[in-house]
């Protein structure tokens, strides 16, 4: 059976990682039964969460894993995707998980009331790393620092907030123009785009984190729509 390697649940959401979630959301998609193991990230291939366990080979990066799965099932979840389909859904796949994303991690790392939120669950998650509580402070400020500065490196980071929140919410107004009524992010039948689109709708809506860019999500009634029903179908358990 498939083993996901990943952080762990956390906010309400299947995993602090969007990526963790998209992968057990495909795997869900594709009803494949699989376990899941709470890693230690410094443990991982490239250091990064998720990885699974596949007929024995651990398998870093969540579309490298999807790809993965994908090539060995007959019947393909995007079989019925045109080109054109594909190469949108490409895209818009790429801004929610190569830029989207760092202004959510800026907001939950890089901001005070996110990390007022995100740090507890740190903690706690280096308290299941074996780390001893006296030493929980210093990494989580560390680890802060270091996640702070790749959002600045990848650039939306550098962003005054406003400006930052005005890239996030551009996107998301994008996301719901395209989602439309669904019911799924292509149309009538779900595809490996799901997986994506839901992991970052429900973080972007998570209600454990107040700010400007979830606040705009919520004026969205198509994507919170679409979140529930996803929650709905495929995380009852
Ligand atoms: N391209 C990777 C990205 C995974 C990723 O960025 N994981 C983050 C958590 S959201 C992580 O483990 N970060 C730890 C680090 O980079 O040090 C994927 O799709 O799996």
């Amino acid at each position: 059976m498939i083993k996901v390697h990943k952080y762990g649940p956390a906010f309400g959401l299947p995993d602090s990682s969007p990526f963790v979630t998209k992968v057990e959301t495909y795997l869900r998609l594709i009803g494949e039964p699989y376990e899941t193991l709470s890693a230690d990230v410094r443990k991982a291939p490239r250091r990064q969460l998720p990885c699974a366990e596949i007929e024995g080979v651990l398998v870093p990066d969540s579309t490298a894993i999807i790809d993965l799965i994908e090539s060995k099932r007959p019947t393909k979840l995007d079989g019925h995707l045109d080109e054109k389909q594909r190469a949108v859904a490409h895209a818009f796949k790429a801004m929610l998980e190569e830029h989207l994303y760092f202004g959510m991690l800026h907001l939950r790392w890089g901001t005070e009331g996110g990390w007022s939120v995100f740090e507890p669950n740190l903690r706690e998650m280096l308290g299941k790393m074996g780390v001893p509580t006296f030493l929980r402070g210093m990494i989580a400020k560390k680890a802060r620092k270091q996640v702070v500065g790749r959002g600045a490196t990848q650039g939306i980071g550098r962003k005054p907030h406003a400006e930052l929140v005005a890239t996030c919410n551009q996107i998301i107004d994008s996301l719901a123009v395209q989602l439309g009524d669904g019911p799924y992010f292509l149309g009538a039948k779900p595809s490996t785009y799901d997986a994506t689109v839901y992991a970052f709708a429900a973080g972007m809506l998570c209600p454990a984190f107040t700010n400007e860019v979830r606040a705009h999500a919520e004026t969205k009634p198509n994507l919170v729509s679409y979140a529930q029903r996803m929650k709905a179908e495929y995380w009852k358990d």
